[in-house]
């Protein structure tokens, strides 16, 4: 059959970077693999809204990804046009959302299923059902509306084994298009879930992943990098690990994607979220030498009172510790920083502050905290009043939130001017960083001599940074 799958990435603008969707790739080489005709509709550089129908001409299937209640907006007006281009269609709804608000994601859209957690199994046995002429609606992880009521049907075990699963369909990326429009790094994916349980982000992963973690071989990942460095023609891949915490896996696997790498003749330049209690010293010295070049901190906050509230489970001395290994190593070491708690008061904002001051990171990036449906803190904000608008998914994204100085929760021991006081603070310190630390001075300096324009670009947005007001990546 022939299924058209959907970023529908339309006139959207990102305000944490640019990437293509690892998943729903995926799902290309899962289709592809079993038989199936599959055509890719990428929105984001589309001028026109119908420039891809003649593609989608004749699909039985569309499948529509979409990640985050910030971008429900896009995603229903690409799926309502290609409704009325392709009208015999059946169509399909997937990713991080519809699995966490399957029900709000058929009350918004009128899709014909949503397809709830990794669908790798799932999708193609929807197809192949439908390809048979057998009725789908009993299908495992199905979820439909019947006379207006939601039928759930049960959930199939995840995936135990990840090495069988398909390496993203990248042949079908523009990715020419994505990187000049500020893409840097090819993503990549080598666990799936999470087994930590903090208040800001648990428990959305958990209706995709299920609740634990799961991992790759190294040598199953060296086989994509391989495939992905014969497709690009390169040898030297910048890679973002897009992992929730790839640091779980134990040091000897970054010792074995060290030596497979080393044996491909493939040199990576990698960077990666992490936790600071999931890094020990030889941990981080052999992932530098399997080419990690910056690890992103969730440090969130200097104050233990609420990285207990986040039920973060670390502690700012555990930071400070991890921090220090990375200068041992060269690596950089960016902390991400939540602030605008509603149990914050001025005097955890100062510990946050004085604990960067400690910390010298490399980079700081400072969101809003936000409570973003299908998370525990969206829960706790309603249970203690503190949700001050639950209406706008415009508010929904902290970055965007960042970038905007906006909040949607209510703060009871602090205005919003005293949290976007400390915000610009920590944004001109980050800027001090900038051209005060080896790393950063190193790296700009390499730059000048390959980039000048970019480097240029950069230097300016560091000075703006001076005045409070951060180098948000903003891209269209
Ligand atoms: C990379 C990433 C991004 C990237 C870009 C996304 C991309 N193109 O890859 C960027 C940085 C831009 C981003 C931005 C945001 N993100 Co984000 N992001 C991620 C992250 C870390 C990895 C995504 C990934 O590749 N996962 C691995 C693949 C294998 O999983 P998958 O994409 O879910 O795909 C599987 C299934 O979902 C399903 N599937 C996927 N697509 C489809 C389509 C169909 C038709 C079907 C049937 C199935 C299906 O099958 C796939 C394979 O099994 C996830 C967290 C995570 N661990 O997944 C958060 C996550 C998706 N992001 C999230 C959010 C909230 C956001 C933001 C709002 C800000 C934020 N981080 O808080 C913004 C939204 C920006 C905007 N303006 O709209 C949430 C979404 C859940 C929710 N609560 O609504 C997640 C789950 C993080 C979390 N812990 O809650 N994000
Ligand atoms: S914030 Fe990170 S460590 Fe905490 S639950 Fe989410 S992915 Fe896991």
């Amino acid at each position: 059959m022939k299924v058209a799958l959907v970023y529908p990435r339309w006139d959207w603008i990102e305000y944490n970077g640019l990437a293509e969707p690892v998943g729903l790739l995926q799902l290309i080489s899962a289709l592809r693999n079993a038989g199936h005709q599959v055509e890719y509709l990428d929105y984001s550089f589309c001028s026109r809204l119908d420039e891809l129908d003649s593609r989608a001409a004749g699909s039985d299937l569309i499948g529509v990804a979409i990640s985050a209640a910030a971008k429900m907006s896009r995603a229903e007006i690409v799926t309502r046009h290609l409704k009325g281009a392709v009208p015999d269609a059946l169509f399909l709804a997937g990713g991080a959302y519809p699995s966490i608000f399957p029900g709000k994601t058929l009350e918004s859209i009128p899709f014909d299923f949503v397809l709830v957690g990794e669908a790798e199994e799932s999708i193609v046995e929807l197809a192949d059902t439908i390809t048979g002429g057998n009725d789908p609606h009993g299908i495992r992880n199905l979820v439909y509306l019947k006379d207006g009521k939601l039928v759930e049907n049960p959930r199939r075990p995840v995936p135990a084994d990840l090495d069988v699963l398909p390496f993203p369909a990248r042949d079908v990326v523009d990715y020419d298009s994505y990187l000049s429009d500020g893409m840097s790094e090819y993503g990549m994916i080598t666990t799936r879930g999470c087994p930590f349980d903090c208040l800001y982000c648990k428990p959305s992963t958990d209706f995709i992943f299920g609740g634990n973690i799961r991992y790759r071989s190294a040598a199953n990942v060296v086989e994509e990098i391989v495939q992905l460095a014969e497709l690009r023609s390169i040898r030297k891949l910048p890679v973002f690990f897009k992992d929730d915490t790839i640091t779980m896996h134990p040091a000897g696997w970054f010792e074995t994607l060290r030596d497979l790498l080393h044996k491909e003749g493939i040199e990576l330049c990698w960077h990666c979220n992490s936790r600071v209690d999931t890094v020990t010293r030889r941990k981080i010295r052999v992932m530098t030498e399997s080419g990690c070049r910056c690890i992103s901190f969730g440090v969130e906050s200097g104050s233990q009172k609420i990285l207990d509230f986040y039920r973060k489970g670390t502690t700012p001395e555990q930071a400070e510790q991890a921090f220090k290994w990375c200068r041992e190593f060269g690596v950089e070491a960016t902390a991400n920083l939540m602030i605008g708690f509603p149990m914050e008061n001025e005097e955890d904002l100062k510990a946050t502050y004085d604990h960067l001051k400690r910390l010298k990171p490399d980079d700081i990036i400072v969101y809003f905290s936000t409570a973003i449906p299908g998370r525990y803190i969206h829960d706790w904000a309603i249970e203690n009043g503190y949700l001050a608008n639950d209406t706008n998914p415009e508010l929904l994204d902290p970055a965007r939130n960042r970038a905007h100085e906006i909040m949607n929760m209510r703060l009871p021991f602090l205005e919003l001017d005293d949290v976007i006081h400390w915000k610009r603070r920590i944004e001109r310190y980050r800027s001090w960083r900038k051209v005060s630390s080896y790393n950063n001075i190193r790296h700009w300096a390499a730059e000048l001599v390959q980039h000048p324009g970019s480097a240029t670009k950069k230097a300016y947005r560091v000075i703006r940074g001076f005045g409070g007001k951060g180098e948000d990546i903003v891209t269209r």
